[in-house]
Protein backbone atom coordinates (compact mmCIF):
# COMPACT_ATOMS: atom_id res chain seq x y z
CA UNK A 1 0.00 0.00 0.00
CA UNK A 2 1.12 3.60 -0.97
CA UNK A 3 1.73 6.36 1.53
CA UNK A 4 -0.41 9.43 1.76
CA UNK A 5 -0.47 12.75 4.03
CA UNK A 6 -3.78 11.45 5.35
CA UNK A 7 -4.03 12.17 9.49
CA UNK A 8 -5.01 9.03 11.78
CA UNK A 9 -8.10 10.65 12.43
CA UNK A 10 -8.58 10.72 9.17
CA UNK A 11 -6.99 6.98 7.91
CA UNK A 12 -9.89 5.62 10.76
CA UNK A 13 -12.82 7.76 9.16
CA UNK A 14 -11.80 6.32 5.92
CA UNK A 15 -11.80 2.90 7.82
CA UNK A 16 -15.20 3.31 9.05
CA UNK A 17 -16.43 4.42 5.85
CA UNK A 18 -15.13 1.14 4.12
CA UNK A 19 -16.56 -0.91 6.79
CA UNK A 20 -19.64 0.79 6.76
CA UNK A 21 -20.16 0.29 3.17
CA UNK A 22 -19.43 -3.79 3.41
CA UNK A 23 -21.29 -4.32 6.08
CA UNK A 24 -24.24 -2.39 4.04
CA UNK A 25 -23.47 -4.93 1.06
CA UNK A 26 -23.20 -7.80 2.90
CA UNK A 27 -26.66 -7.18 4.34
CA UNK A 28 -28.40 -6.19 1.14
CA UNK A 29 -26.60 -9.29 -0.56
CA UNK A 30 -28.56 -11.55 2.50
CA UNK A 31 -31.20 -9.95 2.36
CA UNK A 32 -32.44 -10.29 -1.12
CA UNK A 33 -30.54 -14.14 -1.26
CA UNK A 34 -33.39 -14.57 1.72
CA UNK A 35 -36.15 -13.19 -1.43
CA UNK A 36 -37.09 -10.67 0.29
CA UNK A 37 -35.62 -7.53 -1.63
CA UNK A 38 -37.51 -5.95 -5.03
CA UNK A 39 -36.04 -6.36 -8.23
CA UNK A 40 -32.09 -6.79 -8.69
CA UNK A 41 -29.25 -5.35 -6.70
CA UNK A 42 -25.82 -4.62 -7.46
CA UNK A 43 -23.27 -5.76 -5.02
CA UNK A 44 -20.17 -3.38 -4.61
CA UNK A 45 -17.91 -5.98 -2.73
CA UNK A 46 -14.32 -5.27 -3.45
CA UNK A 47 -14.50 -1.65 -4.49
CA UNK A 48 -14.89 -0.27 -1.12
CA UNK A 49 -11.68 1.36 -1.66
CA UNK A 50 -12.60 2.83 -4.99
CA UNK A 51 -15.80 4.19 -3.63
CA UNK A 52 -14.63 5.47 -0.80
CA UNK A 53 -11.34 6.51 -1.10
CA UNK A 54 -11.95 9.07 -4.33
CA UNK A 55 -15.30 10.62 -2.96
CA UNK A 56 -13.13 11.66 0.32
CA UNK A 57 -11.01 13.99 -2.17
CA UNK A 58 -14.22 15.63 -2.78
CA UNK A 59 -14.79 19.10 -1.14
CA UNK A 60 -18.91 19.14 0.03
CA UNK A 61 -18.97 22.01 -2.74
CA UNK A 62 -17.86 19.54 -5.57
CA UNK A 63 -20.05 18.03 -7.73
CA UNK A 64 -20.22 13.42 -7.70
CA UNK A 65 -22.04 11.13 -10.18
CA UNK A 66 -21.96 7.63 -8.83
CA UNK A 67 -22.70 4.74 -10.84
CA UNK A 68 -24.21 0.85 -9.75
CA UNK A 69 -20.99 -0.44 -7.37
CA UNK A 70 -20.22 3.02 -5.57
CA UNK A 71 -22.36 2.62 -2.66
CA UNK A 72 -19.27 4.04 -0.59
CA UNK A 73 -19.37 7.05 -2.19
CA UNK A 74 -23.61 7.74 -1.40
CA UNK A 75 -22.57 6.75 2.09
CA UNK A 76 -19.55 9.58 2.40
CA UNK A 77 -21.33 12.03 0.80
CA UNK A 78 -24.28 12.08 3.81
CA UNK A 79 -27.34 9.85 1.65
CA UNK A 80 -27.82 7.87 4.89
CA UNK A 81 -28.28 4.04 4.94
CA UNK A 82 -31.86 4.43 5.81
CA UNK A 83 -32.25 5.98 3.37
CA UNK A 84 -30.59 4.18 0.78
CA UNK A 85 -31.84 1.00 2.04
CA UNK A 86 -35.74 2.52 1.80
CA UNK A 87 -34.54 3.06 -1.70
CA UNK A 88 -34.00 0.24 -2.59
CA UNK A 89 -37.07 -1.31 -1.32
CA UNK A 90 -39.13 1.25 -3.10
CA UNK A 91 -40.44 3.15 -0.08
CA UNK A 92 -41.46 6.59 0.41
CA UNK A 93 -38.44 7.31 2.63
CA UNK A 94 -36.12 6.38 0.10
CA UNK A 95 -33.80 8.98 -1.98
CA UNK A 96 -36.18 8.87 -5.18
CA UNK A 97 -39.26 8.43 -2.29
CA UNK A 98 -40.15 4.96 -4.15
CA UNK A 99 -39.83 6.17 -7.75
CA UNK A 100 -37.15 3.48 -8.14
CA UNK A 101 -36.14 0.75 -6.34
CA UNK A 102 -32.27 0.42 -7.01
CA UNK A 103 -29.19 2.35 -6.81
CA UNK A 104 -30.32 4.06 -9.98
CA UNK A 105 -32.55 6.42 -7.88
CA UNK A 106 -30.18 7.77 -5.48
CA UNK A 107 -29.44 11.09 -7.04
CA UNK A 108 -29.67 14.37 -4.58
CA UNK A 109 -28.39 17.42 -5.05
CA UNK A 110 -28.65 18.44 -1.60
CA UNK A 111 -25.56 16.52 -0.98
CA UNK A 112 -24.38 17.43 -4.82
CA UNK A 113 -24.66 13.65 -5.96
CA UNK A 114 -26.32 13.60 -9.76
CA UNK A 115 -28.73 10.64 -9.97
CA UNK A 116 -27.24 7.40 -11.83
CA UNK A 117 -27.90 7.06 -15.30
CA UNK A 118 -28.58 3.73 -16.39
CA UNK A 119 -27.61 3.40 -20.00
CA UNK A 120 -23.91 3.09 -19.62
CA UNK A 121 -21.91 5.67 -19.84
CA UNK A 122 -24.54 8.67 -19.92
CA UNK A 123 -23.31 9.69 -16.45
CA UNK A 124 -19.78 10.82 -18.20
CA UNK A 125 -21.08 13.51 -20.63
CA UNK A 126 -23.70 15.03 -17.92
CA UNK A 127 -20.41 15.25 -15.40
CA UNK A 128 -18.63 17.23 -18.12
CA UNK A 129 -21.07 19.63 -18.98
CA UNK A 130 -21.66 19.96 -14.93
CA UNK A 131 -17.96 20.89 -14.98
CA UNK A 132 -17.92 23.28 -18.34
CA UNK A 133 -20.21 24.81 -17.04
CA UNK A 134 -18.22 25.74 -13.56
CA UNK A 135 -15.51 26.36 -15.79
CA UNK A 136 -17.61 29.14 -17.55
CA UNK A 137 -19.12 30.48 -14.28
CA UNK A 138 -15.69 30.60 -13.11
CA UNK A 139 -16.63 28.72 -9.80
CA UNK A 140 -13.70 26.63 -8.22
CA UNK A 141 -15.80 23.11 -8.70
CA UNK A 142 -14.62 19.78 -9.33
CA UNK A 143 -17.14 17.05 -10.71
CA UNK A 144 -16.57 13.42 -10.53
CA UNK A 145 -17.83 10.09 -12.47
CA UNK A 146 -16.74 7.13 -12.41
CA UNK A 147 -17.23 4.28 -15.78
CA UNK A 148 -16.63 0.56 -15.42
CA UNK A 149 -14.13 -1.26 -17.98
CA UNK A 150 -16.98 -2.44 -20.13
CA UNK A 151 -18.32 1.18 -20.27
CA UNK A 152 -14.92 2.89 -21.41
CA UNK A 153 -15.10 0.79 -24.11
CA UNK A 154 -17.67 2.53 -25.38
CA UNK A 155 -18.10 5.71 -28.15
CA UNK A 156 -19.39 8.12 -25.67
CA UNK A 157 -16.47 7.57 -23.41
CA UNK A 158 -14.03 8.74 -26.09
CA UNK A 159 -15.93 11.70 -27.27
CA UNK A 160 -16.75 13.18 -23.64
CA UNK A 161 -13.05 13.27 -22.87
CA UNK A 162 -11.90 14.32 -25.71
CA UNK A 163 -14.51 17.77 -25.49
CA UNK A 164 -13.54 17.50 -21.77
CA UNK A 165 -9.82 17.71 -22.77
CA UNK A 166 -10.12 20.55 -25.40
CA UNK A 167 -12.83 22.75 -22.89
CA UNK A 168 -10.28 22.08 -19.59
CA UNK A 169 -13.22 20.81 -17.95
CA UNK A 170 -12.55 20.29 -14.12
CA UNK A 171 -13.73 16.63 -14.57
CA UNK A 172 -12.26 13.56 -13.16
CA UNK A 173 -13.11 10.34 -14.45
CA UNK A 174 -12.50 6.81 -12.36
CA UNK A 175 -12.22 3.84 -14.70
CA UNK A 176 -13.09 0.93 -11.96
CA UNK A 177 -11.45 -2.08 -13.85
CA UNK A 178 -13.28 -4.67 -12.17
CA UNK A 179 -11.96 -7.17 -15.36
CA UNK A 180 -15.81 -7.88 -16.29
CA UNK A 181 -18.25 -6.00 -18.01
CA UNK A 182 -21.20 -8.66 -17.28
CA UNK A 183 -19.70 -12.23 -17.70
CA UNK A 184 -17.12 -10.40 -20.71
CA UNK A 185 -13.66 -10.79 -19.76
CA UNK A 186 -11.29 -7.79 -20.00
CA UNK A 187 -9.29 -9.45 -23.01
CA UNK A 188 -12.35 -10.10 -24.98
CA UNK A 189 -13.22 -5.98 -25.08
CA UNK A 190 -10.16 -4.40 -25.58
CA UNK A 191 -6.17 -4.92 -26.69
CA UNK A 192 -4.70 -3.34 -23.74
CA UNK A 193 -3.32 -3.36 -20.90
CA UNK A 194 -4.13 -0.19 -19.25
CA UNK A 195 -7.11 1.44 -19.84
CA UNK A 196 -5.20 4.14 -18.36
CA UNK A 197 -3.12 4.72 -21.78
CA UNK A 198 -6.23 6.09 -23.53
CA UNK A 199 -5.63 8.98 -21.62
CA UNK A 200 -2.87 10.01 -23.89
CA UNK A 201 -5.29 10.41 -27.00
CA UNK A 202 -6.87 12.73 -25.59
CA UNK A 203 -3.93 14.70 -24.05
CA UNK A 204 -4.58 14.58 -20.71
CA UNK A 205 -2.92 12.37 -17.70
CA UNK A 206 -4.06 8.60 -17.38
CA UNK A 207 -2.96 7.16 -13.68
CA UNK A 208 -3.19 3.07 -12.87
CA UNK A 209 -4.01 2.76 -9.20
CA UNK A 210 -4.06 -0.33 -7.03
CA UNK A 211 -7.86 -0.30 -6.49
CA UNK A 212 -7.69 -2.08 -3.34
CA UNK A 213 -6.13 0.54 -1.73
CA UNK A 214 -7.66 2.91 -0.07
CA UNK A 215 -4.92 5.38 0.69
CA UNK A 216 -3.31 4.94 -3.26
CA UNK A 217 -6.89 5.72 -4.55
CA UNK A 218 -7.29 8.59 -2.17
CA UNK A 219 -3.55 10.22 -3.06
CA UNK A 220 -4.98 9.89 -7.01
CA UNK A 221 -7.76 11.07 -6.33
CA UNK A 222 -6.81 14.19 -4.22
CA UNK A 223 -3.80 14.94 -7.27
CA UNK A 224 -6.20 15.08 -10.02
CA UNK A 225 -8.91 17.11 -7.96
CA UNK A 226 -5.85 19.87 -7.25
CA UNK A 227 -5.09 19.97 -11.06
CA UNK A 228 -8.74 20.43 -12.16
CA UNK A 229 -9.29 22.97 -9.46
CA UNK A 230 -6.25 24.89 -10.36
CA UNK A 231 -7.43 24.76 -14.37
CA UNK A 232 -5.02 22.39 -15.75
CA UNK A 233 -8.29 19.61 -16.94
CA UNK A 234 -9.70 16.58 -16.59
CA UNK A 235 -8.09 13.42 -15.13
CA UNK A 236 -8.79 9.74 -16.27
CA UNK A 237 -7.72 7.34 -13.25
CA UNK A 238 -7.98 3.68 -13.44
CA UNK A 239 -8.69 1.53 -10.60
CA UNK A 240 -7.85 -1.95 -10.66
CA UNK A 241 -10.13 -4.11 -8.64
CA UNK A 242 -11.87 -6.98 -9.27
CA UNK A 243 -15.91 -7.48 -8.93
CA UNK A 244 -16.23 -10.45 -6.09
CA UNK A 245 -19.73 -11.10 -6.69
CA UNK A 246 -21.97 -11.40 -9.83
CA UNK A 247 -22.84 -8.86 -11.82
CA UNK A 248 -26.13 -8.27 -9.97
CA UNK A 249 -27.61 -10.58 -7.49
CA UNK A 250 -29.15 -13.06 -9.95
CA UNK A 251 -26.11 -13.53 -11.51
CA UNK A 252 -23.84 -17.06 -9.57
CA UNK A 253 -20.94 -15.28 -11.89
CA UNK A 254 -19.81 -19.43 -13.30
CA UNK A 255 -17.82 -17.82 -15.54
CA UNK A 256 -15.12 -16.46 -13.41
CA UNK A 257 -12.44 -18.48 -12.76
CA UNK A 258 -12.12 -19.36 -8.67
CA UNK A 259 -8.49 -18.85 -8.68
CA UNK A 260 -8.86 -15.21 -9.85
CA UNK A 261 -11.35 -14.65 -7.17
CA UNK A 262 -9.19 -16.06 -4.69
CA UNK A 263 -5.92 -14.22 -6.45
CA UNK A 264 -8.17 -10.91 -4.98
CA UNK A 265 -9.65 -12.05 -1.97
CA UNK A 266 -6.30 -12.19 -0.83
CA UNK A 267 -6.20 -8.00 -1.87
CA UNK A 268 -9.58 -7.61 -0.10
CA UNK A 269 -9.57 -4.03 0.42
CA UNK A 270 -11.05 -3.86 3.84
CA UNK A 271 -9.09 -6.10 5.47
CA UNK A 272 -6.02 -4.89 3.85
CA UNK A 273 -6.56 -1.47 5.27
CA UNK A 274 -7.41 -2.83 9.14
CA UNK A 275 -4.52 -5.06 8.83
CA UNK A 276 -1.95 -1.93 7.96
CA UNK A 277 -3.75 0.10 10.92
CA UNK A 278 -3.18 -2.22 13.41
CA UNK A 279 0.55 -2.86 11.96
CA UNK A 280 1.07 1.12 12.13
CA UNK A 281 -0.17 1.31 15.89
CA UNK A 282 -2.85 3.55 14.92
CA UNK A 283 -5.76 1.91 16.19
CA UNK A 284 -6.11 -1.47 18.46
CA UNK A 285 -8.56 -4.92 17.78
CA UNK A 286 -11.07 -2.94 20.57
CA UNK A 287 -11.22 0.33 18.22
CA UNK A 288 -11.98 -2.27 14.95
CA UNK A 289 -14.88 -4.31 16.68
CA UNK A 290 -16.21 -1.13 18.41
CA UNK A 291 -16.49 0.17 14.22
CA UNK A 292 -17.47 -2.84 12.99
CA UNK A 293 -20.16 -3.28 15.55
CA UNK A 294 -21.61 0.96 15.05
CA UNK A 295 -21.63 -0.17 11.74
CA UNK A 296 -23.59 -3.18 11.98
CA UNK A 297 -26.10 -1.20 14.23
CA UNK A 298 -26.24 1.21 12.08
CA UNK A 299 -27.23 -1.19 8.76
CA UNK A 300 -29.87 -3.31 11.13
CA UNK A 301 -31.71 0.11 11.77
CA UNK A 302 -31.35 1.05 8.38
CA UNK A 303 -33.69 -2.16 7.55
CA UNK A 304 -35.98 -2.03 10.19
CA UNK A 305 -36.64 1.44 9.21
CA UNK A 306 -36.53 0.55 5.63
CA UNK A 307 -38.77 -2.16 6.30
CA UNK A 308 -41.46 -0.16 8.31
CA UNK A 309 -41.59 2.09 6.15
CA UNK A 310 -44.70 2.89 3.90
CA UNK A 311 -44.52 2.59 0.12
CA UNK A 312 -45.31 5.97 -2.06
CA UNK A 313 -49.00 6.84 -2.20
CA UNK A 314 -50.13 6.77 -5.67
CA UNK A 315 -51.44 10.53 -5.84
CA UNK A 316 -48.50 11.97 -5.46
CA UNK A 317 -46.93 10.06 -8.55
CA UNK A 318 -46.58 13.37 -10.70
CA UNK A 319 -44.64 14.79 -8.07
CA UNK A 320 -40.86 15.59 -8.96
CA UNK A 321 -41.65 14.20 -12.47
CA UNK A 322 -40.59 17.81 -14.03
CA UNK A 323 -37.84 19.90 -12.61
CA UNK A 324 -39.36 22.71 -10.38
C1 LIG B 1 -25.97 1.31 -23.06
C2 LIG B 1 -26.14 0.15 -22.12
N1 LIG B 1 -26.03 -1.12 -22.57
C3 LIG B 1 -26.19 -2.17 -21.74
C4 LIG B 1 -26.49 -1.96 -20.42
C5 LIG B 1 -26.71 -3.16 -19.48
N2 LIG B 1 -25.60 -3.23 -18.54
C6 LIG B 1 -25.70 -2.72 -17.29
S1 LIG B 1 -24.25 -2.86 -16.43
C7 LIG B 1 -23.51 -3.68 -17.73
C8 LIG B 1 -22.07 -4.13 -17.64
C9 LIG B 1 -21.19 -2.97 -17.37
O1 LIG B 1 -19.86 -3.36 -17.23
P1 LIG B 1 -18.81 -2.34 -16.67
O2 LIG B 1 -18.94 -1.02 -17.35
O3 LIG B 1 -17.47 -3.02 -16.79
O4 LIG B 1 -19.22 -2.12 -15.14
P2 LIG B 1 -19.37 -3.22 -13.99
O5 LIG B 1 -20.83 -3.66 -13.99
O6 LIG B 1 -18.42 -4.33 -14.28
O7 LIG B 1 -19.04 -2.53 -12.71
C10 LIG B 1 -24.37 -3.79 -18.80
C11 LIG B 1 -24.02 -4.46 -20.09
C12 LIG B 1 -26.61 -0.62 -19.96
N3 LIG B 1 -26.88 -0.31 -18.69
N4 LIG B 1 -26.42 0.40 -20.82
Amino acid sequence: MSESSLTREQKIELYYWMCLTRIFDDMMVAYWKQGKGLGGTFSQRGHEAISVGSAYALEPDDVVAPMHRDLGCYLLRGITPRRIFANLLGKATGVSRGRDANLHGMGDLNHNIIGYISHLPQSLPVTVGVAMSFRYRNEPRVAMTYVGDGSSSAGLFHESLNLASVHKAPVVVIVENNQYAYSTPLHQQMNIQDIAIRAAGYGIPGVVVDGNDVEAVYAATKEAVDRARRGEGPTLIECKTMRMLGHAIHDGAEYVPRELLAEWEAKNPVLRFEQRLLAEGLVDQAEIDEIRQRCQVEVADAIEFAEQSPYPDPETLEEGVYAP
